[in-house]
């Protein structure tokens, strides 16, 4: 145990049995518009998480006494696009049967749309909160159907998951007009980064109890922090929310689920290590995974 295996998250190889949280890499770039790279994602986030500590400055708890990450690997990401998703959404399937909380590590934001089928398969009613720069609420991008910047429109119209999304302030009218005509609360990133959590928890409550939905899936795209704190993703925009407002929202998500005894899993998605200068956004999408297991803890310890 004395030395770090980059090759899992968290450094160590714990087995399933003895893991409170699951994690998996979904290493998809198929429909990437603008700079490539997310297919190394998994890799340098484990490597990041390697190295970072895990005290939960909101949790005043070490994530490490209390959570054995379970590192499934990756999903099989082969062409066409329909199997590389049908494939990763196997893996949801399977992995979230086990009960316990799961992080997929993109890859392009389309595996979310294979994460919820999972989800569905798998026997869960899921809603979502998205937080990202862009809706992805496009009717087609690029001359595709299912896309990074389409899959929100078809998670929401197809597999039919109530979404919030907050964070956004790169969009066009389509999906704007998609968002209001589907009754999906957005809160913009002016808002965001004015009210912080504040502005994303009364949301999600209200979402869960006009639902149906007994499991959250939380999708963290992180262009939805300022390019100057995250650069290394595929489609930068200005005028992000800054890392202790992603990180609130991650921890106040997770334990809000758990209080509200359902079962959880988020997906972080959009990293390309290729344009992360520094490697700080491998490093802040491997601490928002230690938040969202802090999340996890701190809602158990206090419902003992
Ligand atoms: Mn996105």
């Amino acid at each position: 145990m004395s030395y770090a295996r980059t090759t899992c998250f968290s450094g160590y190889c714990w087995g399933l049995d003895e893991s409170q949280v699951i994690v998996l890499g979904a290493p998809l770039e198929e429909t990437t518009s603008y700079r490539p790279g997310t297919r190394f994602a998994p890799r340098a986030i484990r490597e990041a998480s390697a190295y970072i500590e895990y005290w939960s400055l909101r949790g005043k708890l070490d994530v490490d006494e209390h959570v054995r990450f379970y590192d499934a690997g990756d999903a099989l990401v082969e062409q066409p696009l329909e199997k590389a998703l049908e494939a990763i959404g196997d893996a949801v399937e399977r992995l979230s049967g086990v009960g316990k909380p799961l992080v997929v590590m993109g890859g392009e934001h389309t595996i979310t749309l294979g994460i919820v089928e999972g989800l569905v398969r798998a026997g869960y009613k899921p809603c979502m909160v998205q937080l990202d720069a862009h809706m992805d609420m496009r009717s087609e991008y690029a001359g595709r159907r299912v896309s990074h910047a389409t899959f929100a429109r078809l998670v929401v119209s197809e597999v039919g998951v109530p979404v919030v999304l907050a964070g956004v302030r790169g969009f066009v009218r389509e999906e704007l007009e998609f968002a209001r005509a589907n009754h999906v609360p957005v809160i913009d990133a002016h808002r965001l980064q004015d009210e912080s959590v504040a502005a994303v928890i009364p949301a999600v409550s209200k979402l869960i109890e006009k639902s149906v939905c007994n499991h959250l899936h939380l999708t963290l795209d992180m262009d939805v922090v300022d390019p100057g704190f995250a650069p290394g993703v595929s489609n930068p925009e200005p005028e992000g929310i800054t890392p202790r407002i992603l990180l609130d929202i991650v921890f106040e998500v997770a334990r809000l689920a758990v209080l509200r005894g359902m079962s959880l899993s988020m997906d972080v998605v959009e990293v390309s290590p290729p344009y992360d200068a520094g490697g700080v956004t491998s490093v802040l999408a491997a601490k928002a995974i230690v938040e969202f297991a802090a999340g996890v803890v701190a809602a158990r310890s206090s419902a003992r």
